[in-house]
């Protein structure tokens, strides 16, 4: 009677585990991850799609070679153990044997290697792009430019705790987000100011250093509007967890709107308050 209520709570509990997954998977789409996710997060990008495509491939690839393994290894250990096979052969060589357990696992490598170039080669050949941005790690936070696109440049800090509002995720959201046109081939300049960050947002299948004094590149283009979230991935001080990545995704009138009114904000009045204040610190003492 207890051995069928075990069975029925593990039933039960699998049942809700399934339901568990479809849930996550649903929200995992929003752009970040999220508490008890399996997989990836849903890609966005022609390079995460190939990215997931790509693991689950070597996913199938490597489960067969332990099921396999695996296999050989009960058999033997059935097969040919001292009680079941007292007599042991004295066979050392089998050609036939030999030369297809060397062929195989070059057949194998070379089956992961063709998709894995075409992969790398997505990732590094940067195609004509359609806007370009320059993303610059600073201890902690994010400064962002627009060359090409007039005067535009602003930092982006992470909103703290207590200042969170309803629906703003915590340690992932900023002040000013990165804001690009969907269906756009964006390109990504990436450098650092202090100390070596690394730019990573995952829905994109993109994570690059940002290294001072250097300027590293990468690229995506976005198929569908949203806000997507990355980290900082580079271990670059005290507040490392505290420089999230925030880009919105939106049409591209809506990237041009945006475009203008920022444009409109860098060239009015500056907003100098703060260094009026600092020197009239200076000036009083
Ligand atoms: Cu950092």
């Amino acid at each position: 009677m207890r051995f069928l209520d075990n069975r029925q709570g593990l039933i039960a509990g699998l049942v809700t585990a399934g339901l568990l997954m479809v849930s996550i998977g649903a929200a995992a789409a929003q752009g970040l991850a999220e508490p008890w996710q399996t997989g990836f997060q849903d890609g966005v990008t022609p390079v995460m799609q190939e990215i997931n495509w790509f693991h689950n491939f070597l996913l199938v690839i490597t489960a067969a070679i332990v099921i396999l393994v695996t296999g050989l290894l009960a058999y033997i250990f059935v097969r040919f153990n001292a009680r079941a096979n007292p007599e042991p052969s004295k066979t050392s060589h089998n050609t036939l044997l030999e030369v297809v357990w060397t062929i195989v696992p070059v057949i194998i490598l070379v089956i992961i290697a063709v998709p894995s170039f075409r992969l790398l080669y997505l990732q590094r050949d940067i195609p004509d792009a359609d806007v370009t941005i320059k993303a610059i790690g600073n201890q902690w936070y994010w400064s962002y430019e627009y060359p090409g696109a007039g005067d535009v440049s602003f930092d982006s800090v992470v909103i703290e705790d207590e200042d969170l509002k309803p629906g703003q995720p915590r340690l992932l959201s900023v002040d000013e987000q990165v804001v690009v046109p969907v269906n756009k081939v964006v390109r990504v300049i990436v450098t650092a100011s202090d100390v070596i960050h690394s730019f990573a947002v995952p829905a994109f299948g993109i994570k690059i250093d940002a290294v001072p004094g250097r300027l590293n590149e990468t690229w995506f283009k976005v198929r569908k509007t949203g806000v997507y979230y990355g980290q900082c991935s580079e271990m670059c001080g005290v507040r490392h967890a505290f420089m999230p990545i925030s880009v919105k995704v939106v049409s591209e009138a809506d990237y041009a709107k945006w475009l203008e009114a920022k444009k409109a904000e860098a060239s009015g009045p500056r907003d100098d308050t703060i260094k009026t204040a600092a020197a009239g610190i200076g000036a009083a003492r």
